[in-house]
């Protein structure tokens, strides 16, 4: 549950638990699919067999194959970027927060890339998003990325720990982060945070033991739950993996 300071009321969306991410067609291209995962509804059947706690989206995706009636909460990524872009980072909104809601959306999640020459533009759009979302109820999910020509170590404790603190002058509900390189930061990450929930972003595929051993560190530092993608649907049992990463989540 988050409360909505805007709104005045409490919002049904889980702040803690397991985020299956599934925007990569755009960020990455058709690369990092395969003949199964390449479709969506691959995609639904999974998070529904291992009932995750949301699915994110891009507007195509979402307009297509979610149906409203779902149990699974859907997340909207309104903004994005393509690999084939080569400059400073910048990633722009694609769709509106009234969009989301007409796709059935119970949040709205967006990137920064902190550090690039144009992050003052995604700050400023962050800021007009947050406030529309906020205004109808929505909770927002900061993507904090710092990348770009000035950010020499972007799992750095202290970068990842500027992130998070970002995200939540920002007024980001929950923020999703990169693993650091100093696991002994974990905890203070969580603190640079404040109220703002912390989640774990996946990266590419590790094996079980790495996955599982990441989750669990963060989530004895006090990191709410993870948002994760290839290390699920690339994975050749995606059901069982969700569930034992839940399961650490959510105590056995
Ligand atoms: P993964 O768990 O597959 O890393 O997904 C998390 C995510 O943030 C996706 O939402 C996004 O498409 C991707 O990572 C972007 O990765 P990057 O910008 O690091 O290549």
């Amino acid at each position: 549950m988050v409360f909505i300071e805007e709104v005045g009321q409490m919002v049904n969306f889980r702040t803690k638990g397991i985020f299956l991410a599934y925007d990569h067609g755009l960020e990455h291209g058709p690369t990092d699919f395969n003949d199964r995962n390449v479709s969506p509804e691959y995609i639904f059947d999974v998070a529904e067999k291992a009932g995750v706690d949301a699915l994110i989206l891009l507007k195509g995706a979402a307009r297509r194959y979610y149906n409203k009636k779902s149990k699974i909460p859907l997340v909207i990524k309104l903004n994005g970027k393509t690999e084939l872009y080569k400059g400073e980072p910048f990633s722009t909104q694609n769709t509106s927060v009234s969009e989301a809601v007409k796709y059935g959306a119970s949040a709205v999640g967006y990137t920064i890339y902190f550090g690039s020459r144009y992050e003052k533009f995604m700050i400023r759009e962050f800021g007009k998003i947050e406030e529309e979302a906020h205004a109808v109820g929505l909770p927002v999910i900061m993507w904090s990325y710092p990348r770009g020509e000035a950010v020499k170590d972007d799992e750095a404790p202290d970068i990842v720990a500027y992130a998070a603190r970002a995200a939540f002058e920002l007024g980001a509900d929950i923020v999703k982060l990169k693993y650091p390189n100093d696991e002994s930061k974990l905890n203070w990450i969580v603190k640079a945070a404040d109220k703002t929930k912390v989640f774990l972003a996946g990266g590419k595929k590790l094996d079980d033991e790495n996955i599982e051993g990441h989750v669990k560190k963060a989530v004895e530092a006090g990191f709410s739950g993870v948002a994760v993608g290839r290390n699920i649907w690339q994975s050749d049992d995606p059901v069982k993996r969700l569930k034992s990463l839940k399961e650490i989540i959510n105590g056995k």
